[in-house]
């Protein structure tokens, strides 16, 4: 039954716009695909209510977040950088997995349930929210906004605290700048040391175990999900052109034109992503908004 609906609507190249009806990737080309891999962007935390680095969203008082998202932004001002992370860890705090994460939960499990097992899956996320921390196959290829780094030790840990540090607390509703001093910024417990978010900025190199971890699901990938991602920020954004140049199928899902792609899925991730992966909604397990 599903494989005849399935069927029915299957992807030629460049026809896979959204319509608003369920669409499906060619079933065959997601049944024999061996090793299938989804690049994410902003776009797949979209409807938890995460807001997207360009475009409306990607404003936060009066900087562009992009302009924040670098060491020379966090040199000159360390407080303004913290005010801003501290802001995003506590609204993400309230956020929950959406449709589209749950999507891809299900779709990992049901390919490590098939049996006999004839596929492989990997999740890359350029998203440092943590929402999809459902995946076992996860790589956080920017790091996460519950991780630090020690600027002078480099001890490095997971901090889920809420506010991580006292002077931080109600600065997320100010539109002003705090200029609170360095004493104040989160310190590091070992050395006393300024900590700084463990997530890459801007002009700063991926850490070189997830780059060559990257390059293993990549080089195997024949099918590459392309998820809410604007594909301007390398390396993520040579990704596609990579496994496409190695014979791989691109499948880019978002509410904008973006990637040349195989398929292309035009709307919210949340509604297109589980149709397309042929995995339904089901019984919920996780909580998802
Ligand atoms: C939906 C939706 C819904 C919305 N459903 N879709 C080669 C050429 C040119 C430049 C470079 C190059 N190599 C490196 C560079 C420099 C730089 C770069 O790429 N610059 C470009 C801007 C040109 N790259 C780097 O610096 C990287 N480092 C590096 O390569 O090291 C080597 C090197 C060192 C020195 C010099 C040169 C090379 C590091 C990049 C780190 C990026 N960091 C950030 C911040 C992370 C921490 C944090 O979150 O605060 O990562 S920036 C920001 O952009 C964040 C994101 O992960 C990343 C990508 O953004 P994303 O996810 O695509 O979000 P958006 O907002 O752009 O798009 C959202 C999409 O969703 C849109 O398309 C919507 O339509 C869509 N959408 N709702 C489906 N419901
Ligand atoms: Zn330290």
């Amino acid at each position: 039954m599903l494989q005849e609906s399935a069927k029915a609507s299957s992807l030629e190249r460049s026809q896979g716009q959204y319509q608003g009806g369920p669409q499906l990737i060619d079933v065959t080309l997601l049944k024999t695909s061996k090793h299938i891999v989804a690049l994410c962007g902003a776009g797949l935390s979209a409807e938890s209510g995460v807001p997207t680095f360009r475009g409306e969203g990607g404003f936060w008082r009066t900087f562009q977040a992009t302009e924040l998202a670098t060491p020379k932004a966090f040199e000159k001002n360390p407080s303004r950088v913290w005010e801003f992370y501290h802001y995003r860890r506590e609204l993400v705090l309230t956020k929950k997995p959406n449709r589209a994460h749950k999507a891809l939960v299900d779709f990992e499990k049901k390919v490590l349930s098939a049996d006999p097992k004839t596929q492989t899956f990997a999740v890359i996320t350029q998203n440092v929210d943590g929402l999809s921390s459902n995946i076992k196959n996860l790589i956080e290829m920017h790091g996460s906004l519950f991780k630090t780094r020690c600027t002078k030790c480099g001890d490095r840990r997971e901090n889920y605290d809420s506010p991580i540090a006292l002077a931080l607390k109600g600065t997320e509703n100010s539109q002003f700048d705090i200029n609170l001093p360095i004493e104040k910024l989160p310190s590091c417990s070992k050395c006393k040391g300024l900590l700084r978010p463990d997530v890459v900025w801007f002009e700063e190199c991926l850490d070189n175990d997830i780059l060559m971890k990257i390059n293993v699901e990549l080089e195997r990938c024949d099918l590459l999900l392309v998820i809410g991602t604007s594909g301007l920020v390398y390396p993520a954004a040579a990704y596609a052109s990579f496994v496409s140049a190695r014979g791989g199928k691109i499948a880019v899902f978002n509410i904008e034109k973006t990637y040349d792609a195989d398929f292309e899925f035009i709307g919210p991730c949340g509604e297109v992503l589980g149709n397309a992966l042929m995995v339904n909604d089901g019984e919920d397990k996780h909580e998802v908004v």
